[in-house]
């Protein structure tokens, strides 16, 4: 038998572990939808008034029921539960060697950027075969991020940012669309995910233009290299890391976890980095203590970001 497509496209495993979880809570609505319509209308027909059918008194021991009635619900939620929970941290957490690319929502179109700065407008090339993880933010409302063909979606915030990831397992094209509500365009924010093999891929990045409307970014307006004019003209008397400094160390410390003053740690991501730039008291690093104004009204929100390609760029040398 053919199977019926009843869903969109599917382009990774973890597409078809969703359709599955969706599969069997369809089927168990279903089947409990029907078998208590059924009963419904076959007892009012049975014992209707006029009937004679027989209607025995109410038995007080029913505990076999009793415990069947509860438990199977029971069991039924709980694999919902732990199954759901399973694929929500599947998509949560990307996997170390994933691809970053960062993507912008902006009114009304996806600017995307890949590792080596190159990028592009509305279209997303990726190889197959290797994890692509998504960081992702906003120039001015928010969006969503959504992958039919891989069952994920994320939304896009200003002021924050986001991740999601995904694995594509075949070639082809598939559809990126904005899932929220932005503004009177929203229905044109359409993109175009290009799965191409590997050496394809390494081959289009390495090319310095493309066929499309894709200009590559000059070396000028690499975000990084912004960010570190922005870097050194504000940040480095506290933050590079010499002994003795007032502040702590941000130039080589991009993903790892710092100790903060309460004792608890914290991940030095995006978003810490972009806190500490606007409310720079909220997390106290251990040992360093609270010396910083906020650079709310100095920076504009793109030079925040440039600062935070900077420092990623800079722990990612110093990993190597
Ligand atoms: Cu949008």
């Amino acid at each position: 038998m053919k199977a019926v497509k009843t869903a969109p496209d599917v382009a990774s495993s973890y597409a078809h572990q969703v359709d599955n979880l969706y599969a069997y809570l369809l089927g168990v609505s279903i089947f409990f939808t029907i078998a208590i319509c059924a009963l419904i209308i076959y007892f009012s027909v049975r014992y209707r008034r006029q009937s004679d059918a027989d209607r025995p008194e109410a038995t007080k021991d029913g505990k076999l029921l009793e415990i069947l009635g509860s438990v199977i619900p029971f069991v039924l939620v709980m694999i919902m539960f732990f199954w759901g929970a399973k694929l929500y941290f599947d998509a949560r957490i990307p996997p170390k060697d994933s691809i970053e690319v960062l993507v912008t929502g902006k009114q009304w179109m996806w600017k995307l950027q890949h590792p080596n700065g190159k990028r592009e407008i509305n279209d997303l090339h990726v190889p197959v075969g290797v994890p692509i993880k998504l960081t992702m933010t906003s120039e001015d409302v928010i969006h969503s991020f959504y992958l039919p063909a891989f069952r994920k979606k994320m939304d896009v915030v200003p002021g924050k940012y986001t991740q999601m990831w995904f694995l594509p397992e075949k070639t082809g094209e598939y559809h990126i669309f904005c899932a929220e509500y932005c503004g009177t365009e929203h229905s044109l924010m359409i993109g175009k995910l290009i799965v191409m093999e590997q050496q394809e891929y390494a081959a289009w990045l390495a090319k310095s233009w493309t066929d499309g409307n894709t200009p590559v970014a000059a070396a000028s307006d690499d975000p990084a290299s912004a960010g570190k004019e922005i870097f050194e003209a504000n940040c480095t008397v506290c933050h590079t890391g010499k002994p003795g400094a007032i502040g702590p160390d941000m130039m080589h410390a991009f993903g790892t976890m710092r100790q903060l003053e309460g004792g608890e740690e914290i991940l030095m991501d995006e978003n810490y980095v972009l806190n500490s730039m606007n409310n720079p008291n909220e997390h106290i690093a251990k040992g360093y203590p609270a010396a910083m104004t906020s650079f709310k009204a100095n920076l504009s929100s793109t030079q925040m970001k440039q600062v935070i390609a900077y420092l990623k760029s800079q722990s990612e040398a110093s990993a190597e």
